[in-house]
């Protein structure tokens, strides 16, 4: 029985790094028995062109390795392998001892914020005692005030297996001292190969930089936002039901050809990142770069992708060499960036590395020269709380955040965006203007809103002194394209609540506010009244009226519209419009017909019985029939 089997693995990703031919791949062949190299022109040219993989697991460690090639031609294949890596094996031959890629390498580990490793000097069977003392100082010299001042130091021979075992030991205690895995975040995978694999289909792999995957989970392959159904899982070359954070994956997924995906394309949690091609960064410059220019052209590097960016400096002086500074990229090509993630840059031409840092805010808006607040904004960004950043993106979209973007800025899971929300909505600070999916605006913005409805309906009852209020959407679309609906809507609840505003099925008004007439009007409307109710059912046209009338038509038509609204007029057809007295008879006069006639009465009678002349007769007999006082029967009406 294997009793190790139920202890939890710790899994480690240990990345190689050193100059070409230095026995990068010869060591990991001899750690783990796998040769890395798989490609028919390694094998052929005898050297790494592109990552290779290789596992070992030893006392409770499941070993992840990530080789990669040392030829400067290929650095951005180690960059690609390099972005996930607890852990360094930086090995240096002790018969070459330093040389450029050994620096650069070691430059890309520094700037990708590894945090430890163990150096190995190689082919010690080559070299004597004291070469190998001497190579030994000059390494010691190399790394002091880094990462790894301090990290062991082991010579090592493939040829006669000499320091191997320590190798092994060295590592396992580096390993027991790394960090454990966020896979409380949300998955994300970048990958960086993809395949078929004959009766399974596609299969990308890559190391996992955050969360958990389950054999069945939906997954979302970005940039194309395209989701997929993960088949099968595989990690360290055995089938498993789950892969996480800090693990060697491969992944077999359904509905998608292995051609449709490349190196540098990411699979992660549907919806929680997003694709940009603007990101804010705090870019670091190395001592030994050239001074980088505003506008300047670069190679940009982040997870497993490459692509050209233009780096954009604040305040457009250059930025001087072993300095650092916030600065935006403009990028070639969409990129899945998180908050925090590392990257690198290499001069446009020749390629070397100059520089690399952090991504503060990976779906960036353009920046413009009238954005005063754009650096302290960045700052936030950089070391604020999650009160801070959610305040912050909070002010800067006046429009509101909704919490999708949010997740795909910071990289929170959504508990810590609706746990931040509430705080400061609890401070008066935030207003959540919509919960499901939630959107937050700051509690300034949301109070200008509240300020401009009021002045809204203010000037509306001011400009429309006869008008009752102004409808619900008219006041929405007078905010303009600035503000949701959402944000309107709770802001028009608010002011109900408040009392400052009321709300009367589709209109809005200010409370207590009543049309008042001037006497002129009060005229003129008494003047519509008594027309009507002197007209009897006989009535006169709605223009007849209006004609004769001495205030302006479209008051008329307001004062109109008062007396249908208090109902002292009824209209019965678009044209016709009675008294409300005088409709009251018609009840009686049908009745009195009824019993001394019958109950079936025809047009002609009902002429005759009402007065009404024969071009209103049938409106009104229609309308009789809608109030159920009357009933249609052929030519007839049938008195209810
Ligand atoms: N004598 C001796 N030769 C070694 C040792 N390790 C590696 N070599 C030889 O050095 C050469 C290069 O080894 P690799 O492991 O391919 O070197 P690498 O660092 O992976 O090279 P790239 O991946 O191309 O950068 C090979 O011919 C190895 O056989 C060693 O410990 N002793
Ligand atoms: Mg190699």
């Amino acid at each position: 029985m294997n009793l190790t089997s139920n202890v939890p693995l710790k899994s480690v990703i240990v990345g190689t790094a050193g100059h070409i031919d230095h026995g990068k791949s010869t060591l990991i062949e001899a750690l783990t028995g796998t040769h890395p190299d798989r490609l028919e022109e390694e094998k052929r040219r005898g050297i790494t062109i592109d990552l290779g993989f290789a596992f070992l697991e030893e006392t409770g460690v499941r070993f992840g390795f990530v080789d990669v090639p040392g030829h400067e031609r290929f650095v951005k294949n180690m960059l690609a392998g390099a972005s996930g890596i607890d852990l360094v094996l930086l090995v240096i031959a002790a018969d070459e001892a330093i040389r450029t890629q050994t620096r650069e390498h070691f430059d890309i580990c520094r700037l990708l914020g590894v945090q430890q490793g163990v150096i190995a000097l190689t082919k010690s069977d080559l070299v004597d005692a004291d070469t190998l003392g001497l190579v030994r100082l000059d390494v010691e010299e190399f790394v002091k005030g880094s990462f790894l001042a301090g990290a062991p130091i082991l010579p090592v021979s493939a040829r006669t297996g000499a320091g191997i075992a320590e190798m092994k030991a060295a590592l396992i205690a580096a390993a027991s001292q790394s960090g454990e895995k966020d896979t409380a975040r949300y998955f994300r995978l970048p990958i960086d190969r993809s395949f078929s694999v004959k009766g399974f289909g596609t299969v990308v792999t890559g190391t996992v930089v955050s969360g958990q995957a389950d054999i069945g989970e939906d997954v979302e392959l970005l940039p194309m936002h395209q989701v997929l159904r993960v088949r099968g899982l595989h990690s360290g070359r055995k089938a498993v039901e789950r892969v996480q954070a800090g693990q060697r994956s491969a992944m077999n997924l359904s509905g998608i050809e292995h051609t449709a995906i490349q190196r540098g394309m990411v699979v992660a949690a549907p919806g929680r990142f997003g694709a940009a091609r603007r990101a804010d960064v705090r870019l670091e410059l190395l001592p030994t770069a050239p001074p980088l220019k505003h506008r300047a052209q670069v190679h940009f590097h982040a997870g497993t992708a490459e692509t050209i960016a233009e780096v954009y400096l604040h305040d457009g002086a250059p930025l001087l060499p072993g300095a650092s500074a916030l600065a935006h990229f403009k990028l070639q090509e969409e990129l899945v960036l998180g908050h925090g993630d590392r990257f690198i840059i290499r001069q446009f031409s020749p390629v070397v590395t100059i520089g690399g840092g952090a991504i503060l805010d990976p779906l960036a808006r353009r920046p413009a020269r009238k954005d005063t607040g754009r650096i302290a904004y960045l700052k936030t960004l950089e070391k604020g709380t999650h009160d801070d950043i959610l305040m912050a993106l909070a002010e800067r979209n006046i429009l509101g955040v909704p919490l999708r973007e949010i997740i795909a800025r910071t990289g929170w899971l959504e508990s810590e965006v609706r746990g931040a929300t509430e705080s400061l909505a609890q401070l008066k600070q935030l207003r959540a203007v919509s919960r499901e999916p939630l959107v937050v605006l700051s509690e300034k913005t949301f109070l200008e809103i509240c300020e401009k409805l009021l002045a809204r309906v203010e000037r509306f009852h001011k400009e429309n002194p006869l008008l009752p209020g102004i409808a619900r959407e008219d006041l929405r679309t007078s905010l303009g394209r600035r503000v949701r609906p959402e944000s309107f809507r709770t802001a028009l609840d608010v002011l109900v609540q408040q009392k400052k505003l009321q709300l009367q099925t589709e209109l809005v008004k200010s409370p207590g506010r009543e049309i008042t007439l001037t006497p002129e009007e009060l005229r003129a409307k008494q003047q519509i009244e008594q027309t009507f109710a002197k007209a009897d059912l006989a009535v006169p046209s709605v223009k007849e009226v209006f004609a004769q009338m001495a205030v302006e038509k479209a008051r008329a038509e307001n004062l109109l519209q008062i007396l249908l609204r208090e109902k002292t007029l009824v209209r019965v057809s678009p044209e016709l419009i009675f008294h409300a007295a005088a409709l009251d008879r018609l009840p009686g006069l049908l009745q009195q017909y009824k019993k001394a006639k019958g109950e079936r009465i025809g047009v002609a009678a009902f002429k005759e019985l009402s007065g009404i002349s024969r071009k209103y007769a049938i409106p009104l007999l229609e309308y009789l029939d809608r109030q159920r006082l009357t009933r249609r029967a052929g030519d007839e009406r049938v008195i209810l």
